[in-house]
């Protein structure tokens, strides 16, 4: 097991689109294993493996107060989402320390393989639908500062780059 480093915007490669995990082996299963490490070592309740600079359709995520319900969804497709949505608070793990609000779906049923390369579909409502939502954006190379203002993404992206270079200096 490893903690991997994760990928901080305004970073470019967190702009690349993922493509479609082709199988599921000893590879992908010991980077399940390394993404959960790393969500869990971070806090975070998903990683999506855009974020540690593999651009491959897998997300980890883990919603429960006990922190010991992983759900693992490689491939991920949309099937349904409802009509209502909903504004939600979000952060992200390559956004330290920004939160903001985001417009998404209520609920979503998802399809996806799960880690054993078994075909799954999930049911979700509330913070997993959210961070379903936030993790496939990832996939496809999209942060969620970019569903705000340019005015407030720019300012994020210079508090970030500014945070960066002191780290640096440290
Ligand atoms: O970086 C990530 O993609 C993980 C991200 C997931 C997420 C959180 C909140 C809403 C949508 C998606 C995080 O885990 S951020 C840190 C966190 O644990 C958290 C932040 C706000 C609300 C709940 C949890
Ligand atoms: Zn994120």
């Amino acid at each position: 097991m490893a903690l991997l480093p994760i990928l901080r915007y305004p970073d470019p490669r967190l702009h690349t689109v993922a493509k479609p995990v082709s199988v599921v082996d000893a590879r992908i299963k010991a980077l399940i294993s390394d993404m959960l490490e790393t969500m869990y070592d971070a806090n975070g309740i998903g990683l999506a493996a855009t974020q540690i600079d593999v651009h491959e359709r897998l997300i980890v995520i883990d919603v429960s107060e006990e922190r010991d319900a992983p759900l693992v969804l490689i491939n991920p497709e949309l099937v349904w989402t409802s009509e209502e949505k909903h504004v939600n608070e979000e952060g992200c793990l390559s956004v330290p320390g920004i939160y903001d609000s985001v417009e998404r779906y209520n609920a979503v049923h998802v399809r996806a393989l799960d880690g054993q390369g078994q075909s799954q579909m999930t049911q979700a409502d509330g913070l997993l639908a959210v961070c379903i939502q936030h993790e496939m954006d990832h996939l496809v190379g999209k942060v969620f500062v970019e569903y705000l203002s340019p005015l407030k993404r720019n300012r994020i992206k210079t508090k970030l780059i500014k945070s960066q270079r002191e780290e640096l200096r440290r």
